[in-house]
């Protein structure tokens, strides 16, 4: 998965406390200062803009974030990696650093020595610690599915939310063991978490992805919201409330925190770059990028303002627990791993909710270069098929262009079983979610998703003229933007189409005519580029296994399927407007 631009923690840029500084104690008095229900949602400012905080905290209702850190004065200030900072291997240690790499592929070795409960320092924009939220906020269960999680770092996760969660919001953790095979996740892992009553675990019974692991979860979950985290993160200073009072004003809001980098090689924490956000590119691949500058200046956004994202990363995110259901939860045919973060971003915001990145809410995670775990089955056929179902169902006529970006073999239905989608189409209906256009209009405005790949006339620069489509056959015409008979689309599917009707070579390649399009026939597509290619402009048939290209006879009469020759110009075709490559 991509890291988000990051750089490494400089002492002056962050707070890090060294000195001992005794953890904020919550006053339990100021929180059930009112016990009357908070009708109008009040946007809430930062306390930096109010000069005397202390009236805003006595104001009823709302109350300072609680920067709880139960970790502030560490037992072990000089424990390795303790505070964030990198830890160092001795060079002689190297050997066994790479024995245990596989183990999470990450520094597991370096991982162990780290006390379980170290210091991070705290990341937020300085306003963030004087933001107000309300007393009243929802409970949250935090679900953690993990396979073969490395302890240190499975506990690490847990004890960074034990530490630094309000203990009133924090109603259980719940660990789904997603049919771990490592001993010490079984007995000692009941037994260590026993010393702590809000932690349950739930054992599944049989391997089922995080997907389901996710859904066991929330089945069993008690809390008003529920939190998913990755089973390798540490959660920053006040990183629970701002996210919960994102639900608390509109239940349909689905916040994230910052995910910050944990090094997979020495461990520190590092800063992210500022206003990032989640997006995706083709064939529906998750990254990051900066909101545009323009949005910002135009928004008078701040640094610790909400940021709206088209798609979520996936592991670390709140939402209320009935809102989930009403949204029918995941899919629950997507397997293992993958494509689950772009379904549930679609859903969302097609059927009337938000996502957003809180800057205010941190928490670390371990980004790493492979899984640690097997696949049942194959890696990528499982995460090509989960996201061909994502597509099916939410994507409408931008589907072609998820296929046309390197998945044209998806459509063979003999090759790929994508399962049935019949509930998931009927949940997209019954919940009158809007278009995907409508989406990329109105939430990723700065995506570009041309519908077809070129359009216009079709012009053959040997011969100079143009193909065009009269009465059932091909032929070549002097050119004429105005005869809708010479335009053609080249599409995703790399048909040459004109309306329904495609291209296609007949015979043994001999002859051409038309055929109705159909999406699982390779022999209708046409590799096709316009430049940087040797064979730009070509027409090159799939028909057959070695390369042909399309031809027009001399005189122009005729159409042939020749081996290709980068120099023959009856062999080069330019289509009037292309929208990609
Ligand atoms: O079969 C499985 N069963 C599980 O319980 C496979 C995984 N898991 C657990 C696993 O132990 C871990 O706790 O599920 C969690 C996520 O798996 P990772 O850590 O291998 O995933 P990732 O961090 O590489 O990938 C990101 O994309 C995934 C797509 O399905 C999930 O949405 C992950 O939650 C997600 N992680 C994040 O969003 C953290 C930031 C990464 C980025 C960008
Ligand atoms: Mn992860």
């Amino acid at each position: 998965t991509s890291k988000p631009p990051n750089k490494d923690i400089k002492e002056k840029e962050v707070n890090i406390n060294k000195e001992k500084k005794p953890a904020e104690k919550i006053d339990k008095s100021d929180l059930n200062a009112t016990k009357e229900p908070l009708k109008p949602v009040i946007k809430l400012q930062a306390g930096g803009d109010s000069k005397d905080n202390s009236t805003a905290v006595r104001k009823p209702g709302v109350h300072k974030v609680l920067s709880l850190d139960a970790t502030l004065t560490p037992r072990d200030a000089n424990a390795v990696g303790q505070f964030g900072q990198a830890a160092l291997v001795a060079s002689n240690e190297d050997a066994e650093v790479r024995k245990r790499w596989d183990e999470g592929h990450f520094n597991v070795y370096l991982s162990d020595q780290i006390p379980v409960d170290r210091a991070i320092p705290d990341t937020r924009p300085e306003t963030c610690a004087q933001n107000l939220v309300h007393d009243d906020l929802p409970s949250t269960s935090v679900i953690f599915c993990f396979v073969d999680e490395v302890w240190s770092t499975l506990l690490r996760s847990v004890h960074s939310v034990l530490n630094r969660s309000p203990p009133h919001l924090l109603k259980e953790i719940i660990l789904v063991d997603d049919f771990s095979t490592k001993e010490n996740l079984k007995a000692p892992l009941d037994e260590y978490m026993s010393q702590f009553p809000k932690v349950r675990i739930i054992r599944l019974k049989e391997r089922q992805g995080l997907i389901r692991a996710r859904l066991a979860g929330a089945a069993a979950a008690k809390g008003e919201v529920l939190t998913f985290l990755d089973s390798h993160v540490e959660c920053n200073v006040g990183w629970l409330e701002p996210l919960l009072e994102r639900v608390y004003l509109d239940r349909k809001k689905v916040p994230c925190p910052v995910i910050e980098v944990i090094s997979d090689k020495d461990m520190s924490y590092m800063l992210v770059d500022n206003f990032q956000r989640g997006i995706f590119k083709w064939p529906l691949v998750f990254g990051w990028s900066a909101l545009p500058e323009e949005y910002i200046k135009k928004n008078n956004m701040t640094i610790s303002d909400p940021i709206r994202c088209p798609v979520m990363a996936g592991g670390l995110f709140s939402i209320d627990k009935k809102y989930f259901y009403e949204l029918g939860s995941y899919d629950p045919g997507l397997d293992v791993w993958g494509g689950e973060n772009m379904e549930i971003s679609f859903k969302i915001w097609m059927c009337g909710g938000e996502i957003e990145i809180i800057p205010c809410s941190r928490v670390g995670h371990i980004f790493r270069g492979q899984n640690p775990y097997k696949f049942p089955k194959d890696r990528q056929k499982t995460v090509e098929r989960n996201l061909a179902r994502v597509a099916e169902v939410w994507l409408d006529e931008y589907k072609d262009l998820f296929y046309g970006h390197g998945y044209h073999h998806l459509l063979d239905k003999k090759a790929t079983d994508i399962g049935n989608l019949t509930e998931q189409i009927n949940l997209r209906k019954r919940l009158k979610c809007k278009s995907f256009k409508w989406y990329l209009e109105n939430v990723y405005p700065d995506m570009d998703a041309p519908l077809v790949k070129a359009e216009g006339l079709v012009f053959n620069r040997g011969l100079r003229k143009c193909l065009a489509l009269q009465k059932g056959s091909l032929s070549f015409e002097i050119c004429d933007l105005s005869k809708q008979s010479q335009h053609f689309n080249y599409t995703w599917m790399r048909h040459v189409r004109q309306q329904d009707l495609c291209v296609a070579p007949q015979g043994k390649g001999i002859g051409f005519g038309l055929q109705s399009c159909d999406n699982t026939k390779p022999e209708l597509r046409w590799f096709h580029k316009s430049s940087n290619s040797a064979l730009a402009e070509h027409l090159i048939t799939e028909f057959v296994s070695h390369h042909l290209c399309l031809e027009a006879g001399p005189q122009g009469d005729t159409l042939h399927l020749n081996p290709c020759v980068p120099s023959n110009a009856l062999q080069k075709w330019q289509f009037t407007h292309y929208r990609a490559q």
